[in-house]
């Protein structure tokens, strides 16, 4: 696929030098600084405890003096604390439950708004998106970002929108064959549930209009993404962002580098550190991913810990970018999980999962403590074609599962196989892992 094949929305930008997209970053990113140590109390008085002026942020090197944020900044300062405009220059409200606590509540102006947009677009452009396109939304439209955010930036590429909204799976179906739908919004569990709906009403894929997945929102394994590509017959793609620095158009495919999302460098300063010491690490290295928003007005944050791991690099795309590309997150620095003394990464079971004929890509895995040591139990949805009721072959299939598991992990996993269909689909965030131990 070829540059021409599909338009690059800002090619000044996104196919500039290195050197080029540094220092137009680096400039944004001094008058962001400065925006937010002007306007926020918070990053006002960190600043000045450190005796730091934004005057003093002349070089890259410097921007390892500002301290990081955490997302209990957001928390603690619920919900305005952190604004940098009056109320009444705000225009949108989003918000993010999380699992615990407060939810952490974010504002766009209007120019935050149409820095939304733009990124949608060209992330949309990215996945191969055009003009006419009729994109169909999965998302719900609420306080998560993924339904409006990604709404108002392909109805700006010029896409006809269907606010289908999430949920009513039939519908969906429906929609796509009666509006000739062609690109379909969703995370790629529910994409991969609606494919599974459209199979058992007899729906037949390959005649469908449907031609591009933006998917997003959570993890896409390969297996998922292989899964949803073959049998839906589709491009799927996936594009990253967090309610935090703005929801999605971080990040996104290209058509080319299919593993990796192109950063939209011109609205995010990233940078990849150490999880534990936060000491920047070298290009290609992986950590947790450390993004400042640069043209943020209503609620700008500097360094936010976002807690997903990840490796960046800068070399040249075939796609005719040259922005960095970070592969894609498989998981976050929260997600790991200490089973007596090892760390087990639910990433590494779906990689393990996706090597074995016949293990399908639904699964749960609790985690609780018996008898004072921790136990990890995997119920896992094995594939029509090997479920069978003779309970010899599915005890062997079970066994060569729970075999493979703890050669991969070090750690034994209790395996339990449950018939196709049987683990709930939802219609966003799948959640994996139950986590029971006090
Ligand atoms: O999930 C924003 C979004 C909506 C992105 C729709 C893409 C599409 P939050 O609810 O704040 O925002 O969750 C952000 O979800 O820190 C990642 O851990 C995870 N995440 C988001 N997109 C991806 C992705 C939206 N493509 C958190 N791959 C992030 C892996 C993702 N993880």
């Amino acid at each position: 696929m070829t540059a021409q094949a599909h338009p690059i929305l800002n090619p000044q930008f996104e196919c500039a030098s290195r050197e080029e997209i540094n220092a137009a970053q680096f400039k944004l990113l001094q008058e962001q600084v400065a925006w937010t140590y002007e306007r926020v109390p918070f990053y006002r008085e960190r600043f000045d405890a450190l005796g730091l002026k934004p005057g003093d942020i002349k070089a890259r090197e410097d921007v390892n003096k500002i301290p990081f944020t955490e997302k209990n900044a957001l928390r603690d300062t619920y919900p305005y604390g952190l604004f940098a405009v009056p109320l009444d220059q705000v225009v949108r409200l989003h918000a993010s439950s999380g699992t615990t606590g407060k939810p952490i509540v974010v504002g766009y102006t209007k120019q935050d708004i149409e820095e939304w947009r733009y990124c949608i677009m060209a992330m949309a452009q990215m996945a191969g998106v055009v003009p006419g396109d009729r994109a169909q939304m999965a998302f719900g439209y609420g306080m998560f970002t993924g339904g409006f955010g990604l709404h108002y930036g392909l109805e700006g590429l010029g896409c006809m929108m269907i606010p289908a909204a999430a949920g009513n799976t039939e519908r969906h179906i429906m929609m796509i064959e009666d509006y000739g739908t062609t690109v379909l919004i969703a995370t790629p569990s529910y994409a991969l549930h609606i494919c599974e709906v459209g199979e058992k009403l007899g729906y037949d894929w390959s005649k469908s209009s449907l031609r591009v997945g933006l998917f997003g929102g959570e993890p896409c394994p390969p297996k998922l993404k292989s899964e949803i590509e073959s049998r839906m017959h589709i491009i799927c793609t996936d594009n990253y962002g967090l309610t935090e620095v703005m929801g999605p158009g971080v990040s996104g495919e290209c058509l080319v580098s299919r593993d990796q999302q192109h950063i939209m460098e011109d609205r995010f300063y990233w940078e990849v550190v150490d999880p534990d010491t936060l000491e920047p690490l070298p290009e290609g290295s992986v950590g947790e991913l450390i993004l400042t928003p640069l043209k943020k007005q209503a609620i700008p944050l500097l360094r936010y810990r976002t807690r997903d791991l990840t490796r960046v690099i800068t070399e040249p795309c075939g796609c005719g970018r040259t922005t960095a590309r970070m592969d894609k997150v498989r998981h976050r620095s929260d997600d790991m999980l200490i089973i007596r003394g090892t760390n087990v990464y639910p990433s590494q079971i779906e990689d393990v999962l996706a090597g074995i004929p016949g293990a399908s890509a639904y699964y749960r895995l609790v985690v609780e403590t018996v008898d004072g040591l921790d136990r990890l139990q995997l119920s896992l949805e094995v594939e029509p074609q090997v479920f069978t009721d003779s309970l010899a072959e599915m005890e062997g299939f079970r066994r060569l599962v729970a075999e493979k598991l703890k050669g991969a992990l070090q750690v034994g996993v209790t395996v339990k196989l449950v018939e196709p269909a049987s683990i709930e689909r939802v219609m966003g965030k799948t959640k994996h892992v139950e986590d029971l131990r006090g």
